[in-house]
């Protein structure tokens, strides 16, 4: 057997990827509207010990010197969002030369250090004055989503050739509008069906948009989280649970916007599809460059008490359960670590949908990082899982896989929405009461990578 060359292909981009509202604080300034995540982090009970983004990573004010840590390290490019209430405060008109200035300012600062800038449109910060009209359960939202993403493109098309429209349309609608456990916290697992087609209609309406306004080698996509599902034994009630899981977590999702289609099977388990209009697959599935997948962890999947949709704590799983191995390896919030999986939905995704190029647009984990006396933050498990997915992702180009970039999620301990600051998923350490950055042993070692853009030496195929 030919061993395999350590390189990644010339060209491969190394990042690493933020949100608006988990980094960048100023909730008040230069006219920002309130959006949903302020409106829900200030219900009680709805965040971890009452946390609030208020002034998360001060990334607004922060900004250059985070994008000149990420140049250092030797990541070539930053994945950030842009908050839609700092464009449209009340989700309609406008727009803010203020909030544009202040992205333009980002990109600026970006391209200053040769980092090459990816904007995403929609990372869940949806102005509170369209939730007050229906948010992503009204199928107008999809239309106000165009208009502010030809604002933003108007604006800095000049100098971003690189977008994502939504960003996970899945959680968004599922833990938003169907769990409620996500803003606005609504429980309504028919409603998170309608919300993520929506979602996709959003998508699908700024393609267009986008591409009249970015030049002519300018790419855009979509960043789906995706996970490979297995079933937890041959048993016929697991296997059709672990079918409807993956209907539910990755084909709703995949279908639409690759194929122009929703699963068959999927609309019958929701009793069809109220929400869905003529035409509307056909503007979901306008062509895109890449489609950014965003990778945490692998799911084994079994059948459920008979629950459907109702009634049960996750609403929007369809009476399937998680199967934790008992061996199982957990990141902090009780995710498992598997990496082959990354290896197994890159080939599906080649095999499914050979026509589109791939890109990672998050990775990552959480684990307990603490500042040690002597100011460094090691972070080991941290390292392993990196390397461990980078290995993977490695393997699948080996394997034929046209995969074009990795977005380490995330640069900076942040806000992690319901779980407040205590999930740290940053290759950065944040000392969220003195601001004070501390790159941890993942960020030089994720830098070396970038770097050499080879396989680290040493370290294994788990
Ligand atoms: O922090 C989130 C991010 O906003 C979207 N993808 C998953 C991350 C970790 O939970």
């Amino acid at each position: 057997m030919q061993p395999i060359a350590p390189g990644f292909p010339a060209g491969f981009v190394w990042g690493a990827a933020t949100a608006a509202y988990q980094v960048e604080g100023a909730l008040d300034e230069d006219g920002r509207g309130v959006s949903i995540w302020d409106t829900f982090t200030a219900t009680p009970g709805a965040i971890a010990r009452g946390d609030t983004a208020a002034v998360a990573c001060d990334h607004y004010h922060r900004h250059p010197e985070d994008i000149a840590l990420l140049a250092d390290l030797g990541l070539s490019a930053y994945r950030f969002s842009v908050a839609w209430p700092r464009i449209q405060p009340d989700g309609v008109g406008g727009p803010n030369q203020k909030g544009l200035d202040h992205y333009r300012r980002v990109v600026d600062a970006c391209l200053g250090r040769g980092v090459t800038p990816y904007v995403t449109l929609y990372h869940w910060d949806l102005p509170q004055a369209l939730e007050d009209v229906g948010g992503w359960l009204n199928r107008d939202t999809a239309h106000r989503f165009a208009d502010y993403a030809a604002q933003v493109a108007d604006a800095l098309g000049d100098v971003v050739d690189h977008w994502v429209t939504v960003n996970e349309p899945k959680v968004a609608s599922h833990a938003g509008y169907a769990a409620g456990i996500h803003a606005p916290g609504i429980r309504d697992p028919r409603g998170g069906v309608a919300a993520a087609h929506h979602l996709l209609l959003a998508h699908g309406l700024a393609v267009p948009v986008l591409r009249e306004r970015m030049s002519a080698d300018g790419e855009l996509g979509i960043a789906l989280d995706l996970t490979p599902v297995s079933p937890a034994s041959q048993d016929p009630a697991d296997v059709a649970a672990a079918r409807r899981f993956d209907g539910n977590f990755n084909r709703m999702f995949l279908e639409p916007v690759l194929r122009g289609r929703y699963p068959t099977d999927m609309i019958e388990w929701f009793g069809g599809a109220p929400w869905l209009q003529d035409g509307d697959l056909e503007v979901i599935s306008a062509p895109i460059d890449f489609l950014g997948i965003n990778y945490y962890r692998g799911h084994v999947i079994g059948a459920g008490d008979g629950s459907v949709l109702e009634g049960s704590g996750t609403p929007m799983d369809l009476d399937a359960v998680h199967v934790i191995p008992p061996d199982a390896e957990l990141t902090e919030v009780g995710w498992t670590v598997t990496p082959t999986g990354l290896h197994d939905l890159l080939l599906q995704l080649r095999d499914e949908y050979p026509h589109v190029p791939l890109m990672v647009t998050e990775n990552g984990a959480a684990y307990p990082d603490v500042v040690a006396a002597d100011g460094t933050v090691d972070d080991p498990k941290r390292v392993a899982y990196l390397d461990s997915h980078v290995r993977q992702m490695h393997r699948a180009i080996a394997d034929g896989v046209d995969l074009r970039g990795y977005f380490v999620w995330t640069l900076l301990d942040n806000f992690e929405w319901a779980e407040g600051y205590k999930a740290r998923f940053g290759i950065v350490h944040v000392d969220v009461e003195t601001q004070r950055r501390t790159p941890k042993t993942s960020a030089a070692w994720l830098g070396a990578v970038a770097r050499s853009n080879r396989l680290p030496d040493g370290g294994s195929l788990r």
